[in-house]
């Protein structure tokens, strides 16, 4: 049985991508901020799946943190096959003269320095096993930017330079390297971005249908079980009614 570690699971992508591996019978180390929704999706996987679910709450954005929690997973639960790089958030929607530094902070701590503390403390150990898997959750605002996106798009365009680099550095040692690229997805990303603003979240996937975060999770499991000699390198996804990050058609 492998074991998946996920980062974010508390809602959206991450938390769809905890029911699918399930499914698939995956052992599950979840990780979040919020523990009430940690246990309780623990608590559903395990009554729903004949699987098991550790759940490691620690805040990405907290080095030390980071350090210390993976490093004190029980035996049974350290040798980790996958890991889903997937917490991360957009704050504001501002241009960059106007852009409030703060969030400026989050986003880069939590998309990028996150990213790279979770992969720093899990990748020896893959690197000594000479197997795993890493799948950077990006976004296609990793692959273009759009009007006032500045920061979001830079720290998910280090998202794409960093799956490349690390799969670079892993290729050496038999350890694949994939990233997930999605455009408009309707999870709590919104929320997040507009700071609970629910009406105007809603308003960004009126008139046609987003993605959904079991879209998402379909396409990791879709790549976890390619044959062992393939890799996906790259995948970019988005909504039929979306081309690109600024064209977006309604749908009647
Ligand atoms: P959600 O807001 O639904 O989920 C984000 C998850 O990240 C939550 O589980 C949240 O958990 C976690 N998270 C945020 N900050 C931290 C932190 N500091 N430490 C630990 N966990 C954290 O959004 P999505 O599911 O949509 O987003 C998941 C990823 O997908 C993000 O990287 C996002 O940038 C990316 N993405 C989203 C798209 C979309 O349109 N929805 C499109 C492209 C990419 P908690 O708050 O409990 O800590
Ligand atoms: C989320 C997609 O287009 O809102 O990464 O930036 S977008």
């Amino acid at each position: 049985m492998k074991t998946a570690f996920i980062t974010g699971a508390t809602s959206g992508f991450g938390e769809a991508i905890a029911y699918q591996l399930a499914s698939e019978n995956y052992r599950l180390i979840l990780n979040g901020r919020r523990t009430d929704r940690l246990k309780e999706l623990k608590e559903k996987i395990e009554a729903m799946e004949q699987t098991e679910v550790f759940l490691l709450p620690f805040d990405v954005r907290n080095r030390d943190e980071v350090k210390t929690q993976i490093e004190s997973l029980p035996e049974a639960w350290k040798t980790i096959d996958v890991l889903i790089n997937n917490a991360g958030l957009a704050v504001g929607l501002q241009a960059i003269h106007e852009g409030d530094i703060d969030d400026w902070e989050r986003m880069i701590d939590t998309n990028v320095k996150g990213l790279l503390y979770v992969t720093r403390a899990i990748s020896p150990g893959m690197v000594l096993r000479k197997k795993g898997h890493i799948i950077n959750i990006g976004s296609i605002a990793g692959k273009e930017v759009y009007p006032n996106g500045n920061v979001y798009c830079g720290t998910k365009h280090a998202v794409d330079a960093l799956n490349k680099a690390m799969r670079i550095d892993m290729v050496a040692h038999g350890i694949k390297v994939s990233a997930i690229h999605p455009g408009l997805a309707e999870t709590e990303f919104s929320v997040v971005r507009f700071k609970g603003d629910e009406k105007r979240a809603k308003s960004v996937y009126e008139g046609y249908t987003p993605l959904f975060a079991e879209d998402i999770a379909e396409l990791c499991s879709f790549i976890l079980s390619r044959p062992d000699h393939v890799v996906i390198n790259d995948l970019v996804v988005t909504p039929k009614a979306q081309a690109n990050s600024t064209i977006r058609v309604n749908e009647s």
